[in-house]
């Protein structure tokens, strides 16, 4: 008996160290989001104040069906793949937890489209539309807009292009 509450106990501590990461870092996350975008998910944003405990909002950044076992190992969706990708990491390779940061890495990533999809990441976000999830777009498609440096490279291409044909016709 003693060896089996023993073993509960064991479980439980392991539980609760595993929970540790997750509860004190994904706060950040997903408030840093919201804060953002303050018109963003509407719903969503309703479930949270109601229900402080809620996982909905897991959906922007991770897959369906994932217990949050750990900010860092739950599952992520495309969105969330991106934004692990983009987040300042310190020396350990662990994602920056400061607002400044995840603002920025949020910021970064506006104009990808993550998911892949047709419409970009901003232009799901305003339209309540998830940037992680394909199946999740808006009624028309909102596509990327080009970085200006893009558009000046392929203008000044096309250009050198015409050139270059005219000079061998
Ligand atoms: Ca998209
Ligand atoms: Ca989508």
């Amino acid at each position: 008996m003693l060896k089996k509450l023993t073993l509960v106990f064991l479980l439980l501590t392991v539980v609760a160290l595993i929970g540790v990461p997750w509860a004190s870092a994904y706060p950040v996350f997903r408030d840093t989001f919201f804060k953002k975008y303050t018109n963003a998910y509407p719903d969503l944003q309703k479930d949270l104040k109601d229900n402080p405990s809620s996982l909905k909002t897991c959906l922007i950044c991770h897959l369906p069906g994932n217990p949050p076992l750990g900010y860092n190992t739950a599952k992520r969706n495309p969105f969330g793949v991106d934004f692990g990708k983009t987040i300042k990491k310190d020396e350990e390779g662990e994602a920056s937890t400061t607002e400044e940061n995840i603002t920025k890495a949020l910021t970064d990533i506006e104009q990808n489209d993550s998911d892949g999809d047709g419409s970009s990441n901003i232009g799901e976000i305003n339209s309540n539309t998830f940037p992680g999830d394909k199946d999740s777009k808006p009624e028309k498609p909102i596509p990327p807009i080009p970085e200006l440096s893009t558009v000046i490279l392929s203008s000044a291409g096309l250009f050198a292009l015409i050139l270059v044909s005219r000079k061998y016709r």
